[in-house]
């Protein structure tokens, strides 16, 4: 890709974020400073944390640069995304100012399109490329022959199961034009009712059916299966946690992994434990990252609990340091925006989990593994706890800068005006309800 191409593409002019940047350098070069010498004082140079982040990427869902929804309403707001070229370039400004989500991650049949080999072209020249592929068989769509009401890869019903086969097969091609080489497939099978469905009855059915899916794999790609305890259906999801989700991964086998994504888990779970387990058993294949309170799966990341963030990027930078055969975990995040504008969650949140990658970067390993070989309890803690309390946004603001994005993203995108703009140029979103 040409340089001036992409400049003359990108939709903030890069003098605005100069001369923001400009603007806050000064403050931003004394912080990091201070943070640096303090470090130094525990053998830690700044400059090695700062590359180290400045390589981690995080990919953005191509259904989140649009306002979400509940079951209850949706508010749009002028100016939002209404097809997938719109969310691109909404996407490309997330990237662009925080540069760190250079990958958009499709959703099917929601993003389809007639060439999509165009469309590569068209991320491309908006500094972007695909990340995994996401299939839907959550949702009945106009024309469909066969309903998923009744499942879809689990469905009671064999041509049901089959049109979902196809569509996750159809998902894996348009993902090969796209460049992408993973396929996440969540599904919303499962009951409402005691008794509605047969539970060991529908595993089975679910596994012959993805296992045919997993037959077309081409030969780098992944099959990455989210487990969901609950939503859309209340009683009993098919693939309800992660125990399902490693059982159904470890017998479809070796190019199967489990996406752990955070908001699908009973309250209170031990989520980082998850991870490690997984790890473990060499089947940790990604992450949707989000936050939730009660029941909702998809608030801003870190927005509620941003130490459970850091533990599990601890667990990251475990199984970093300690990797099983064919460790790449696909980071991308998964949330639903229904009270803020998305490019500005999308990009709070990108800063939320570098921060979290950048305090467990900071954990003195050393000293947390002599202490845990010790049982010396309190001093494995505070391992953790310092690293947790240190401000390391100077880090943050700096690789951004470096890497000609902004330091402060919010404020450049408000003076942007990019959404004001937007909503002269875009026709307006219909009301409804969101998605799940
Ligand atoms: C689900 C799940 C999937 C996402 C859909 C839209 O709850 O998180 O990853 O594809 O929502
Ligand atoms: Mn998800
Ligand atoms: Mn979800």
């Amino acid at each position: 890709m040409e340089t001036n191409m992409t400049i003359s593409t990108l939709p903030i002019s890069t003098e605005l974020i100069a001369e923001h940047n400009a603007a806050l350098m000064a403050s931003v070069d004394e912080d990091y400073d201070a943070l640096g010498r303090k470090l130094s004082r525990t053998g830690v140079d700044i400059d090695v944390v700062k590359n180290k982040v400045a390589e981690f990427t995080v990919a953005v869902p191509s259904w989140g640069a649009g306002r979400g929804g509940t079951r209850f309403a949706k508010f749009p707001i002028p100016g939002e995304p209404t097809n997938i070229h719109e969310k691109l370039e909404d996407c490309a400004v997330i990237n662009q100012l925080s540069q760190a989500t250079p990958r958009v991650s499709p959703h099917f049949p929601w993003d389809k399109v007639d060439d999509y080999s165009a469309l590569r072209e068209e991320a491309a020249s908006l500094g972007l490329g695909f990340d995994a592929v996401n299939s839907n068989t959550f949702q009945d769509q106009l024309g469909q022959a066969h309903s998923y009401s009744t499942g879809s890869l689990s469905s009671t019903d064999a041509a049901t199961r089959a049109q979902a086969v196809e569509h996750n097969i159809e998902c894996i091609e348009i993902g090969q034009k796209l460049g992408s080489t993973d396929l996440t497939v969540w599904v919303g099978d499962g009951t409402n009712f005691p008794g509605q469905q047969d539970l060991g009855r529908s595993l089975d059915r679910y596994l012959d059916s993805a296992a045919e899916v997993y037959a077309a794999l081409p030969g780098t790609w992944r099959m990455l299966l989210e487990h969901k305890m609950f939503e859309p259906a209340f009683y009993s999801s098919v693939i309800s946690d992660w125990g399902s989700s490693i059982l159904a991964a470890q017998s479809l086998g070796d190019k199967c992994k489990c996406l752990v994504d955070l908001g699908h888990h009973a309250p209170n779970v031990n989520i980082e434990q998850i991870v490690a387990r997984l790890h473990r058993f060499g089947k940790l294949g990604g992450f949707h990252f989000n936050d939730s309170k009660y029941g909702d799966d998809d608030l801003d990341s870190g927005s509620i609990n941003p130490h459970q963030l850091f533990l599990v990027f601890n667990e990251l930078i475990e199984a970093e340091l300690h990797p099983r055969e064919g460790f790449n975990p696909a980071y991308m995040i998964d949330q639903s925006h229904n009270v803020t504008d998305p490019i500005e969650s999308m990009m709070a949140s990108a800063d939320a989990i570098l921060t979290a990658y950048t305090k467990a970067i900071l954990v003195d390993r050393q000293g947390l593994t002599a202490a845990q070989e010790a049982n010396d309890t309190m001093l494995a803690f505070q391992a953790l706890r310092s690293a947790y309390k240190t401000d390391t946004s100077p880090i943050l603001a700096k690789v951004r800068q470096e890497k000609g994005g902004a330091i402060d993203m919010i404020q450049a995108y408000r003076t942007s005006k990019y959404r004001e703009r937007k909503s002269q140029a875009r026709k307006p979103v219909g009301l409804g309800s969101g998605i799940v």
